[in-house]
C-alpha cells in the first residue's frame, strides 16, 4: 500500500552544553516521489517537513511513538520531536490517537515534542492556542519551528503556550559570515532565555557555526555537522555508537 512507501527518518538534537544527544526529530520520507502527480521536489518539501499530513497522520503517530518507546526500552531515553501540520489540529481524534499510543507503549508526554512552524499558525490561531494549552497541561513540549521566518512571529510567543524555540536554518547558515544574522541568533538566545524556553540551532552544518553557537549561550542544535536524519536502523546504531557523550575534535565528531 502507500503507507509502505512513506517512512521516517531521524536526526538527533544535541545539547552545546555537554555535548549529548537529548532528542532525535522524525521527519517524513517519500522514497518514490515519481508515483506521485506533485512534482517530486514539491512533495518531498511537504513530506518532508510536515510529518502528520493526511491520511498517513494516525499510521505515523503510531510508528514515531512506537519507535520512541523501542528507544526507550534500548536504554535511550531520548526525546523525540514530531512536525505537525495545521490540518491535525482540526481532527480532535489525531489529538485522542496520540495520547492513546502514549499509553499503550507507556511513554512519559514529556518525552514528546510537537513542532509547529509559522506559517502555519497563521490562521486560527486562538483555536491552535487552546490545543496547545491542552497538550501542554499533559505535559506535551511544543515547540516553534523556523523561528524567524515567519510573518509577525514575536506574537505567538505570548499568545501561544511555547517551551522550545527553534531558530531556522537560514541565520545559523550565514552567522559565521553576516553579522546581522549572528546579532539575530543572539537575540534569539536572550529572548528564550528570558521566556525559559529551550533555544534550538538548526542547519548547524560546520564546526566553525558549532563553535559560535556555544559561545553565545545556545542549548541544542541539529544539524549535518553532527548527523543527517538517518533512517531507523542507522539512527538506532549511531545512538549505540554516541551511548555516553559526544567527543569534539578539530576534525569533527570522534
Ligand atoms: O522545518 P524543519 O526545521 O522541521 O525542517 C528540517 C529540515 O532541515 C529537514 O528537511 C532536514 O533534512 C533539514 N536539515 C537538517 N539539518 C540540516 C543542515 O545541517 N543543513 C541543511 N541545509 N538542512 C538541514
Ligand atoms: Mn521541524
Amino acid at each position: 500500500s502507500d503507507k509502505d512507501t512513506l517512512t521516517l527518518n531521524y536526526q538527533p538534537k544535541f545539547s552545546f552544553a555537554t555535548g549529548q544527544i537529548v532528542g532525535m526529530e522524525a521527519l517524513a520520507r517519500w522514497p518514490h516521489p515519481e508515483l506521485g502527480m506533485i512534482s517530486p521536489l514539491q512533495f518531498t518539501g511537504i513530506a518532508e517537513k510536515t510529518l502528520l499530513i493526511n491520511p498517513y497522520t494516525k499510521w505515523l503517530l503510531r510508528k514515531a511513538i512506537k519507535q520512541l518507546a523501542s528507544w526507550r526500552n534500548q536504554g535511550y531515553p531520548i526525546a523525540l520531536a514530531l512536525n505537525f501540520s495545521m490540518k491535525n489540529f482540526t481532527d480532535p481524534s489525531v489529538i485522542e490517537t496520540l495520547f492513546g499510543l502514549l499509553k499503550e507503549f507507556n511513554v512519559p508526554p514529556e518525552l514528546l515534542e510537537i513542532e509547529i512552524t509559522e506559517s502555519a499558525l497563521s490562521t486560527n490561531l486562538s483555536a491552535v492556542a487552546d490545543i496547545l494549552r491542552y497538550l501542554q497541561e499533559k505535559r506535551i513540549r511544543i515547540a516553534i519551528d523556523d523561528f524567524g521566518t515567519g510573518l509577525s512571529s514575536l506574537n505567538y510567543l505570548f499568545e501561544l503556550p511555547v517551551d522550545v524555540l527553534k531558530v531556522d536554518k537560514i541565520f545559523v547558515q550565514s552567522m559565521t559570515t553576516n553579522s546581522a544574522a549572528e546579532a539575530i541568533l543572539r537575540s534569539a538566545v536572550t529572548l528564550g532565555h528570558e521566556l525559559n524556553l529551550e533555544v534550538v540551532a538548526e542547519g548547524v552544518e560546520t564546526e566553525e557555526q558549532y563553535n559560535l553557537l556555544k559561545k553565545i549561550g545556545c542549548d541544542t542544535g541539529q544539524g549535518y555537522f553532527i548527523a543527517r536524519p538517518m533512517p531507523e536502523e542507522l539512527a538506532t546504531a549511531w545512538l549505540e555508537s554516541k551511548k555516553s557523550h559526544l567527543i569534539f575534535s578539530k576534525t569533527g565528531v570522534s
